[in-house]
Order: C-alpha cells, then structure tokens, then sequence
C-alpha cells in the first residue's frame, strides 16, 4: 500500500512538471531519474515533507533569454539566441558551463542546469547550479567571427552574472578560445578584473588541471568503482566515445594507470584502434580538434591501421569498461544490451546524461557498475569551484596540489554515492546515491533559508 502510494506521487509528480514544461523532453527526462530516486527519500524524512523542496528545485530561480547579433567577416548580420539558466543558488553562486551548439535549447540548458545542482553540491564546494549557451555553432567560423560573437554574447550576459552571483566556464563549443574573449569583453564592459568566469587562460587567473580535470575526475571515479569488486584499470580495455576535451583528458589518465582505449567517436561516426590510443596518438587528438573540424575520420588518415566506422557508435566494440564522453542520450537500451552481452564490467559516464532512461534501468538490472554523469564528471565543475578559491585568496596552487584535491573530491563523490546508494546484495546504485546524496544538501540549505 505504502509503496503503491509513493509510486502515485511520483507519477503525479512527474505529469505536473509535464504539464508545466510541455515540448522540453530533455529537461523532463533528467527530473524523471531524479523524481524516482528522491522522492521515496523525501517521503522517509518527517523534516522534508510538505515542504515542496522537489517543486521549488525543477523551477529555474531565473532564466534569462536575449539577443546576440553579430557580423561575420563578409558583413552579413546573423542573430542567436543566448540563454543563462539560473537554476538554484541555494549553497553558493550559481556555476555552470556555457555551450554553443546548434543543438542548443531551452530544454537542453534546463536539463543540464538541473543536474548541475546535485553535482555541484557532490563537489562539497560552495556552489549552486547554472547553465547557458548559444545555438551558435563555432564550427567552420573564423577566429573573428568566434570573437565578434562572444563579445555580442557577454555584452548582455555581463548584466546577469559576477564572482558572487553566478560563474559561467566552458562546454561544448566553449574552450579556452571562447572563456579567453568572454572574459576580455566582461572585463571591459565591466571595469572590473574578477573569477567571474572559469576555465581562464593560466596567464589570467586559470588554474592548472583545468583542462585535464573533467576527464582525470571520470577516471579516478572509475577506479574507485572498480575496486568495489576488486578490479583495477591496469589491463582493462575501454571504450570511449567523443573526441573533445573530456574525452582527452579521460584518455590520458586511461593510459598512465595501464589501461587500453580503442574508441573515439565524432558526429561522423567511431574509430576502432585495436593497438590503443596512447602516446603521439592522444597529442593528434588535440590537433584534431583544434583544427576546426569536428569529424573522427580523419584520425585514419594518420593512422590507417585503424578502422572507421560511419555514422556508427563504439558501443557495438567488446570492452570492459565503457566511458560515454561526447553528448546526451548517445548510449540506448539497444547500446547497452550489446555492451553487457560483450562482457562489460563498468560504465562511467563523462558526458551529462549520455545513458537513456532505459539504457541505465538496463544496468542496473544487469548489475553493471553504472555511474551518472552529475556524480563521475564533477571533477571538471569541482576544479572549477578549485580556480575559485585560488581566484579569491589571489594565489596559484601546483598542479600536484589541483590534482590531490580533485583526487580527493571524486573519492569523497564516490563514498556519498556507496553511502546513499547500496543497497542489501552489496550492489551499490550510484543513480539512487548520487541523486539523494547531491539532494540532501541543497535541501537543507533551503529548508535554513525559509520559502524564498
Ligand atoms: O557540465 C559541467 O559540469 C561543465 N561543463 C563544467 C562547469 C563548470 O562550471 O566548470
């Protein structure tokens, strides 16, 4: 009776925030996992009920939409949609990335703001959760145009944002290119120098390990997972998707602690190198990208060895441990059955929600170590919160330093999430872990801080 009560809540739960956000498929599906882990939660907990905290979490504190007109280098006029969710700034500033993808949406930007909440709050730093971006596509632009852009971008962004109010950094389509001419243009409008954007330049306030942190946090995380059934990296063979920054910094750390990639995919479809991708081989990648064309096959040309395949995705590659590090939704129910046919051990996701509803409810049936995205890729977000402090106390830490404290985050993630999440076979849920574990603080803040 109880149980058919709570399934009813969350049943009512979910058709209302339906209701109230029609057309935003994915904004719904990342509070869907959400709703369905935490509200039995809330339901436990005398303190939480009646307080509506689930009700005030999916609804955005602001959200600001505006125009970015801009000139590109033949003097035609285009126009883009900019977006700022501020989503919940219940335990810090609001913090997040911008992304400028064609793909770019109301519903992307809600379901990646969402997320970013509870991840942030796993980080354990002062920050609550954000996202913007643009449906600009920085493919195929000059350095000008990319320019010309941001500046139109900040120029109405910089009303909205600050050190102490909300702190942007990058995404897909925003590298350190695009923080570099964000932050030129806030300074300028703003007269002021601050950590008001992260992910900076080392000449102007970054920090180091940035680059790598997304990516060394997804691995660190992965070997934490792994050694809850006594497996390590060394020796496993990983199949990873993408070939951005995540990505790269995945596949570095894949390969110091003894691992085996032989995946990357881009839109164009994946790469399969059976001798691995290390060494001169990881370097190209970076090549790859910064030479403005976003296709994975060109990887063949310097290494014919390995194997293209077109419009197709790495999950079809038997492996031991899948990474997803390129988009959402890139990994479904049909993805996850071939994996776990194929022998698979762990996922780790390195994108923000690249499993499917029903891809994860998969492993998880099947027992399969599964990571989500808010818990195994917040070390690029906690690095962030990393180049904050350094920003605030105005000294640069080592990398050695950067690097022990995010090692030291995703270890901490990784025990709130077993805390949370396991359940009476030993399986730990990081799902059901992740989502209550990043929950309980955030709820708390607002409970301290009264309807507001
Ligand atoms: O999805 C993410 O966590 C990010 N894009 C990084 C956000 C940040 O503020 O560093």
């Amino acid at each position: 009776m109880e149980d058919y009560n709570i399934d009813q809540k969350i049943q009512d739960f979910i058709a209302q925030v339906e209701a109230k956000n029609p057309n935003e498929p994915e904004f719904l599906q990342a509070v869907k996992e959400v709703a369905i882990t935490v509200i039995p939660f809330i339901e436990s907990r005398k303190d939480y009920q009646g307080m509506k905290l689930l009700e005030r979490m999916v609804e955005a504190e602001r959200i600001i939409i505006f125009r970015v007109p801009w000139v590109d280098d033949k003097g035609e006029i285009h126009v883009n949609r900019g977006f700022r969710i501020q989503m919940n700034s219940a335990i810090g500033p609001y913090k997040g990335g911008i992304r400028f993808h064609p793909t770019v949406n109301l519903s992307v930007l809600k379901f990646l703001a969402f997320e970013q909440v509870f991840k942030n709050s796993l980080t354990t730093l002062p920050m609550g959760g954000g996202k913007g971006g643009s449906d600009f596509d920085p493919q195929g632009k000059s350095d000008m145009e990319v320019m010309r852009f941001c500046q139109a971008f900040m120029t109405e962004l910089c009303k909205h944002i600050g050190p102490e109010t909300d702190v942007p950094a990058g995404d897909i389509g925003v590298g350190a290119r695009e923080i570099g001419y964000l932050f030129g243009q806030y300074k300028k409008v703003r007269n002021e120098f601050s950590g008001v954007l992260t992910g900076k330049g080392l000449a102007y306030g970054g920090s180091l390990i940035r680059p790598e942190a997304t990516g060394y946090g997804v691995v660190y995380f992965c070997e934490q997972m792994l050694s809850t059934i006594n497996e390590k990296i060394e020796g496993k063979v990983f199949a990873v998707s993408g070939f951005g920054n995540v990505a790269w910094g995945v596949i570095k750390k894949v390969n110091e602690l003894g691992g085996k990639v032989v995946t990357i995919s881009g839109p164009d479809g994946f790469i399969y190198d059976e001798t691995g991708i290390s060494g001169e081989k990881v370097d190209y990648l970076l090549e790859l990208r910064s030479s403005g064309n976003n296709r994975a096959e060109d990887y063949i040309k310097k290494y014919p060895e390995a194997k293209f395949f077109a419009g197709r995705r790495p999950w079809e590659i038997k492996c031991d441990v899948a990474i997803p590090a390129a988009t959402q939704n890139e990994l479904d129910l049909e993805d996850a059955e071939k994996l776990v046919k194929n022998g698979l051990i762990c996922i780790t996701e390195a994108a923000n929600m690249p499993s499917n509803l029903d891809a994860i409810n998969y492993f998880l049936e099947n027992k399969v170590l599964f990571s989500p995205g808010k818990a195994s890729n917040a070390g690029g977000v906690a690095t962030s919160g990393l180049e904050m402090t350094q920003n605030s106390i105005r000294l640069n830490w080592t990398s050695e330093e950067v690097d022990a404290r995010l090692k030291e985050i995703m270890v901490g993630i990784h025990k709130a999430c077993r805390n949370y999440g396991k359940e009476e076979d030993g399986y730990v849920n990081y799902v059901k872990g992740a989502n209550i574990a990043g929950f309980v603080k955030v709820a708390e803040a607002m409970l301290a801080q009264g309807v507001v």
